[in-house]
């Protein structure tokens, strides 16, 4: 069972916005939440809470088991070897960060090169510009096609022995184009460098196998994949973090301090400084028993079903352009309806329950590519179904309808 039916374990989309039921269209941005994981938090802080990896007492040793447990399931989920290569942080943006900043820094140096594409999200953008910028090192920019897609052939011909680390996301948030992430990792192994994922769009929507993928490190976020804020994951080869210098420090990284001086645990702890984010691992390990019980290849057959089914028609209505392409995207349709501007379409959607995102979605340099200055985008998850296609539609109607002096 997917889609509309699971209405019923998602108290937050049984509700109206104003008079119309609400059709929720944004899950690209931060996907909603279960009852189950609701209540695996709510039942971990009535029974369970306590600080973690320190008291010998009852309730500490039960919040370490439920946070290394959740651990212990997010490696099953994408298929690392092992437990201690999944490291907690707050999210894509801070596990991309970590990166640049401890990998990075070690690494690179001037004339190293960076490879990268124009439809990166600011944070898997930002992070590398800084790195660039202390170390000396270069940024190359694999250019896609007009519709975004980036050519396999493109892409590992600009790796050189100059590359020190690939940065790509898997699935663009904008575009809905499937990166060939795994013919550049193939490459930049060859020349000895590494491959950074940001999968924020396609850990949530697909089965994940990080060896067969022979990714280095995957960034992803909990809330985009049913789960809970603040929680996401850094996953590293275990080989690599092991070399990596901490990147914050305090308290539960440590070995040993000494005045003068310190040293680290193993990973992943030596990456987790302070009291880590205990409830909200509980709840994203919930989100991934729920999103393994619908099965991950349903999940994404539904999504692109439905992505597929919108593009169609949408493509289908005069005055709709499109941005990215017709076919083959995943899970995000981006667009905008003649001139009106994205927000205003976006308010007037509101307007009839239905949730959009407008704006540049955190990706200036593509928007100016695409020669706009904000899209609306409609994305689709498991909850969705053909019924939200048809709320969609019909909110592009009364769009048209509503600013009909645009289309004289
Ligand atoms: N990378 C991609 C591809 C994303 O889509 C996002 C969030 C991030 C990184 C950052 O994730 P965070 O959880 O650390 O914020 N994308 C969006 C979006 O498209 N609309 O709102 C957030």
């Amino acid at each position: 069972m997917i889609g509309r039916a699971l209405i019923e374990d998602f108290p937050i989309l049984q509700q109206k916005i104003g008079d119309a039921p609400l059709v929720y269209l944004d899950s690209a941005a931060s996907s909603q939440k279960p009852r189950a994981v609701i209540e695996a938090i709510s039942r971990y802080y009535e029974h369970d809470h306590a600080n973690v990896h320190r008291g010998v007492h009852t309730l500490g040793s039960r919040a370490t088991e439920a946070y290394e447990g959740a651990r212990e399931k997010v490696r099953r989920f994408i298929h690392a070897r092992r437990a201690s290569e999944i490291v907690f942080t707050r999210g894509t943006t801070a596990s991309l960060n970590l990166i640049a900043k401890t990998y990075g820094e070690a690494k690179l140096g001037p004339g190293d090169e960076i490879v990268l594409t124009p439809n990166e999200h600011h944070a898997n953008l930002l992070p590398w510009q800084r790195l660039a910028r202390q170390t000396g090192a270069r940024l190359v920019f694999v250019e896609p096609s007009p519709e975004g897609i980036l050519d396999e052939t493109r892409l590992t011909q600009a790796i050189s022995p100059r590359t020190k680390i690939v940065a790509l996301a898997h699935v663009s948030n904008v575009l809905g184009t499937i990166q060939p992430i795994q013919a550049a990792a193939a490459r930049v192994h060859e020349v000895g460098g590494v491959i950074v994922i940001d999968g924020a769009q396609s850990v949530p929507h697909m089965p994940y196998d990080v060896q067969a993928l022979d990714i280095d490190f995957l960034a992803f976020s909990g809330h985009k994949m049913l789960g809970p804020t603040g929680i996401g994951v850094l996953y590293g080869k275990y080989e690599l973090l092991k070399d990596m210098e901490p990147y914050e420090l305090g308290g539960e990284m440590i070995d040993t301090v000494s005045l003068h001086e310190a040293t680290w645990r193993d990973p992943p702890w030596r990456f987790e400084a302070g009291t880590p984010p205990i409830a909200e691992a509980v709840g994203l390990a919930a989100a991934i028993d729920y999103l393994e019980g619908l099965g991950m290849n349903e999940v994404e057959a539904h999504v692109l079903r439905l992505t597929e089914s919108a593009t169609r028609a949408l493509g289908e209505i005069p005055g709709v352009t499109i941005y990215g392409p017709r076919a083959g995207r995943h899970a995000v349709l981006t667009f905008n309806i003649g001139s009106i501007h994205a927000h205003d379409t976006a308010t007037v959607f509101d307007s009839m329950g239905i949730a959009v995102r407008a704006g540049h979605h955190c990706a200036q340099p593509l928007m100016k590519r695409l020669g706009v200055n904000s899209t609306v985008r409609a994305s689709f998850y498991v909850y969705n179904d053909m019924q939200d296609v048809e709320a969609l539609v019909a909110g592009v109607h009364h769009v048209k309808e509503f600013f009909g002096d645009v289309f004289g």
